[in-house]
């Protein structure tokens, strides 16, 4: 029965979107029907009319779309994105809460397909790009035990990474090629969006992204650096206390989740992983090197200063190259003043404005997944600052990911 639903979805989307309603704009913007008239005529004009559901009422999910219940039993239901909650937030340093950001960045997310959805500056609607998109609700994950919520939310994204697609990866745009999958077992894989969660859940989602993709290249916004070693973070009493939100990137190097680098000068160029917004203090300078031998290139916040969004956004795309790159967000990255609600607040960071500018950068990248983590909404302010950060973040996220699609023409690298 759910699976009847969505493709009444999307064949109602498919006709909505046809050549005959080029005159009914409002209609072309509703993303995939789902907000407008879901609801039995309760009122009806005098023209007969029922009324539209509003963006402030019912059941929340990540910007209205529809809630799939991925992780049950049977597995029939297909998507090409989904969003997924990781609610763990037992690896914090400092102020715990991010096991509510999830249902926070759900409701800072509820307006996100006002009018539609279009996304101005990068021409494009990511509601409407024909790719069926899903809320899969929260993975399961105990506050008792980090070893097993670890393994419950690499499980839990790898469910969902392995599923088929719903939509087949298509052809070039440009030459009409066919596009061949970027994955080493040669699948083309739907993409997670999880909504954290401490930074610790990174750890076993690069776990799950490196069983499709092999050791991978990151995108990391944050104002800390993450690789540093349990005996510098945390003093690491014990196994499960080494494996925290300031240490994930070290033990994903030392797995061989990620591509190394070298802290060798003459070797930097092989850094492959752009860390944006770094402002963090250090146990001192040598943080820097194990930082380098897990394959990091630092952008400074303040660098922002000097060289601008153009000059951040060129460096990273230096960094990544062409490479599929997975994307991580820590909501420290964007100043305090933005986004007060996190575990970590540092300030000197970028704005709300910044940071989306920095995200749209990345326009023709091969995101094959991302996150947002650290969004502690009990420290948020009452006017939703941060949850509203994180939601609309995602949204620029989201439209570069429906305007690439996960391929490339064969011959090429
Ligand atoms: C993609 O290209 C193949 C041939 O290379 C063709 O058979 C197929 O119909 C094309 N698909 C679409 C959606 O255009
Ligand atoms: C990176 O280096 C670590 C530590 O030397 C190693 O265990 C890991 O396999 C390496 N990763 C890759 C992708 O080669
Ligand atoms: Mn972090």
């Amino acid at each position: 029965m759910k699976y009847l639903l969505s493709s009444v979805y999307l064949a109602t989307f498919l006709a909505v979107s046809g050549a005959e309603h080029e005159h009914d704009h409002h209609a072309d913007q509703m993303p995939l029907d789902y907000v407008k008239y879901p609801l039995e005529p309760l009122y009806h004009t005098s023209a007969g009319e029922v009324t539209a559901d509003a963006i402030f009422s019912g059941i929340t999910t990540f910007a209205k779309l529809p809630w799939v219940q991925c992780l049950t039993k049977e597995k029939g239901e297909l998507f090409d994105i989904a969003f997924i909650g990781a609610p763990f937030d037992t690896g914090t340093s400092y102020r715990p809460g991010a096991r509510f950001g999830p249902a926070g960045i759900r409701t800072g997310s509820r307006r996100l397909t006002l009018y539609g959805g279009y996304n101005v500056p990068l021409e494009s609607n990511p509601f409407q790009s024909g790719l069926k998109i899903v809320d899969c609700g929260d993975i399961p994950v105990t506050p008792y035990d980090n070893k097993v919520a670890i393994k419950q939310i690499e499980e839990g994204h790898k469910a969902l990474l392995h599923r088929e697609t719903y939509s087949p990866l298509g052809n070039d745009s440009v030459t009409g090629q066919t596009l061949m999958p970027l994955s080493i077992d040669g699948k083309h894989h739907p993409r997670v969006i999880t909504l954290g969660g401490d930074h610790t859940i990174v750890l076993p989602l690069l776990r799950s992204i490196y069983s499709a993709y092999g050791p991978i290249s990151v995108i990391h916004f944050d104002s800390h650096l993450d690789t540093w070693k349990p005996s510098v973070f945390g003093g690491a009493p014990s196994d499960v206390a080494a494996i925290n939100h300031g240490t994930y990137f070290y033990w994903a190097s030392q797995e061989g989740l990620i591509k190394n680098g070298s802290s060798i000068a003459s070797a930097s160029c092989l850094n492959t992983h752009p860390h944006g917004a770094i402002r963090t203090t250090l146990s001192g300078l040598e943080d820097y090197d194990n930082d380098d031998d897990a394959g990091f290139k630092r952008i400074e916040a303040r660098e922002i200063d000097v060289i601008g969004t153009d000059g951040i956004i060129k460096k990273i795309r230096e960094t990544v190259g062409d490479a599929p790159v997975y994307l991580s967000i820590d909501i420290d990255s964007i100043d305090p003043a933005f986004a007060p609600a996190t575990g970590t607040p540092e300030t000197g960071g970028w704005s709300t404005r910044e940071i989306r500018t920095i995200l749209r950068g990345l326009d023709g990248l091969h995101l094959v997944g991302a996150d947002i983590v650290e969004v502690a909404p009990a420290y948020d302010t009452n006017a939703e600052l941060t949850t509203i950060a994180a939601a609309d973040v995602l949204f620029e996220v989201l439209t570069v990911m429906t305007k690439t699609p996960l391929g490339k023409v064969q011959g090429s690298q």
